[in-house]
């Protein structure tokens, strides 16, 4: 079981899958970025997952469709309708209409994920995303705006991180509706039953963090039978993907290896996790944090392929006594 964000993590999944290709794999996936623009939800980060794991993910960019063409954006430009900041390519609108009508009808997004992924992942597929609720949750994130009465603005993430570029300060990030979820269908239960629990090194405060704040998963991977290891997204003071360092400061956890571990803590001392793996250069890390009593491996953590993944988990596995 595997709880992730878009990008970083899909790729941390494929690893996973090469790693063990026979498991059955359940990835919890942050919804929190989601946004309804022209009148259809869009999910990103579990639309990364499925198309990266169906091979539909556009290489270059890492979001949206391959061979993609953007006539729908063009045209909606030329009738000056905004946003025009946040690009829907032609193919990918196609995912995003079948998910608001199914929605529209009635249909759950646990459900409506997994009839796409059919599709994506095919019939049979072990590998399963699950969205980490059914419930309506969104990131923004607050900024300076000395124009408004406040002083402050107030935006959705996906403002903030595409038309932005993370480049305002932010001084707080919400998670709007957070307290009225709870976990979708299954997630519990995957959690549960998971016979290894991992954290991606996807970002912390905006991918794994809405995931943790469900109420009810948090308490449910603490309780869970199943070791919890978690991967570093941030090498040395930097993420590998993405912009954390924007946000990582804002709930007050130092831009490094260490204090995205601390941030998650030891499971004996209030927080999850029983392993943490940080990059080969952040070794000090790993002697510190094993000092405090969270046990820390320093390993190379790039996700080149698969196979180093692969490689990479067989180290967390052995540190938190669970043999591939
Ligand atoms: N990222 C961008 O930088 N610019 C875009 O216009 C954009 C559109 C987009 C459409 C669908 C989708 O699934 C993802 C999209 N992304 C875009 C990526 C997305 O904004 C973020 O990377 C994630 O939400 C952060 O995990």
């Amino acid at each position: 079981m595997i709880l992730a964000g878009g990008v970083g993590g899909s790729r941390f999944v494929r690893g996973v899958r090469h790693a063990h290709p026979e498991a059955t794999i359940d990835v919890i996936v942050n919804t929190a970025d989601d946004i309804t623009l022209h009148g259809m939800r869009v999910c990103p980060d579990l639309d990364t997952m499925m198309y990266a794991l169906g091979d539909g993910i556009d290489p270059d960019r890492k979001w949206g469709r391959n061979d993609e063409g953007w006539r729908i954006m063009d045209e909606l430009r030329t009738y000056g309708v905004e946003p025009t900041w946040f690009a829907l390519g032609d193919r990918d609108v196609a995912t995003h209409i079948i998910r608001t009508e199914l929605m529209n009808a009635g249909y759950r997004l646990a459900d409506v994920t997994a009839a796409l992924c059919h599709r994506w992942l095919g019939p049979e597929s072990k590998i399963r995303i699950l969205p980490m609720t059914e419930d309506r949750v969104e990131s923004h994130v607050v900024v300076d705006d000395p124009e408004a009465p406040s002083g402050r603005r107030t935006m959705h993430f996906q403002e903030y991180w595409v038309r932005h570029r993370a480049e305002p300060d932010a001084l707080e990030h919400l998670l709007i509706g957070i307290k009225e979820t709870s976990p979708a269908p299954g997630v519990t239960e995957s959690i549960a039953a998971a016979d290894l629990i991992l954290i991606a090194p996807s970002n912390p405060v905006v991918s794994i963090g809405p995931v943790l704040a469900v109420p009810g998963i948090r308490a449910a991977i603490r309780a869970a039978k199943a070791p919890v290891l978690g991967v570093s997204g941030i090498i040395g003071d930097a993420p590998v993907l993405g912009m954390a360092h924007r946000l990582l400061p804002v709930i007050g956890v130092e831009v490094s290896a260490a204090g995205v571990g601390r941030h998650y803590g030891h499971r004996d001392s209030g927080g999850l996790l029983d392993g943490w793996l940080v990059h080969d250069t952040d070794a000090g890390a790993a002697e510190a944090l094993t000092a405090e009593g969270l046990p820390t491996v320093a390993t190379p953590l790039m996700m080149d392929d698969p196979a180093a993944t692969a490689r990479f988990l067989a180290v967390g596995e052995e540190l938190v006594g669970r043999r591939a």
